[in-house]
């Protein structure tokens, strides 16, 4: 499998002086958010990670390589390619093989990041239970990989464009701890509290390594959703994305989308409905989120004792 993997001079740099990595989706980019504040976005959250001591690793899909790190050029091509590939388990052979570009989701992503030996990934949101999904089976894998791959993520919750509970439900089903930061409340994305309750709040990052430490240490394989609200000064109002997600997926449903279009859809569709207000508590969720994951990242690395296979 190891030759699948290209390391940036950066990340193969960090890897030998045994500093902490941390890996970033790539789907955020070409398929999450618009040009050019896709790539500023890309570009300040590496700096971000590195200013709190740790190494970004934004990983992608490039000439039949999984690239575990990237240039400025490489983040820029991502941003400005809109036919790069949406690239989720299922996909990883097909890109390799074919060498196409490709843009990874957290599952893609988390799989990557296990290959490389990265223990902390960030992002902004992830996948889960679709609403409706008793009828359209739509459920993210990113939520299978989280049962299964020992990489903690680090995201500001899910969005209300999924059903929250029943995403909550199905990663307690697998086994998945949902530990919160700073609050007991699972957070939604664009706001700070869903309803719903996180399993365990550490507010600290060396809570948090210790507790993502012992999960493996026990052998409980998969990963740890680290939920970290949106910064207060930036959340939206629950109204008003309420209003905007529903009828959002109203017209998702009316046009037809299906399969691994539906979170794109959505995403852009409650980017153009907000004015482009979401896109700016998007990319300040995921800076502080890079924060947290840094932080963790080096807890993780100064911590005594073992490490996960
Ligand atoms: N949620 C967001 N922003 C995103 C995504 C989800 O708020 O960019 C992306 C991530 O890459 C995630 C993927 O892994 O969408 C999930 O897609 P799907 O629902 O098709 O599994
Ligand atoms: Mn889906």
């Amino acid at each position: 499998m190891q030759q699948f993997l290209k390391f940036s001079p950066e990340v193969a740099a960090a890897r030998s002086a045994g500093k902490p990595v941390v890996a970033l989706e790539s789907t955020i980019i070409s398929h999450g958010m618009p040009y050019p504040q896709n790539v500023q976005m890309a570009q300040e959250v590496e700096q971000i990670i590195r200013d709190a001591g740790a190494v970004p690793a934004t990983i992608a899909i490039i000439d039949g390589k999984i690239c575990i790190g990237l240039a400025p050029e490489q983040l820029e091509l991502l941003g400005t390619s809109p036919d790069a590939m949406k690239v989720s388990r299922r996909d990883l052979p097909f890109v390799l093989a074919t060498r196409r570009l490709g843009a990874t989701t957290v599952a893609a992503t988390m799989i990557c990041a296990q290959l490389a030996g990265i223990e902390v990934f960030v992002t902004g949101g992830i996948g889960g239970v679709h609403r409706g999904a008793e009828t359209s089976f739509d459920i993210s894998a990113d939520l299978q990989e989280l049962a299964r791959t020992d990489v903690a993520v680090v995201c500001a919750g899910v969005k209300s464009i999924l059903d929250i509970g029943l995403t909550l439900e199905y990663l307690e089903t697998y086994g998945v701890p949902v530990v919160s930061v700073g609050q007991q409340a699972f957070p939604a994305f664009f706001t700070r509290d869903s309803g719903f309750a996180a399993d365990f709040q550490f507010d600290s990052a060396i809570e948090q390594a210790s507790f993502i430490q012992t999960k493996w240490q026990l052998g409980l394989h998969g990963g740890v959703v680290v939920a970290n609200p949106v910064p207060e000064a930036f959340a939206m109002q629950k109204e008003e994305i309420d209003r905007i997600t529903d009828q959002a997926l109203m017209e998702a449903d009316q046009r037809g989308v299906t399969g691994k279009a539906v979170t794109p859809f959505l995403l852009s569709r409650i980017k153009e409905l907000t004015q482009g207000r979401s896109l700016a508590t998007n990319i300040a969720l995921v800076k502080h989120n890079a924060l947290v994951g840094a932080q963790l990242a080096v807890a993780m690395r100064d911590l005594p004792g073992l490490k996960p296979l």
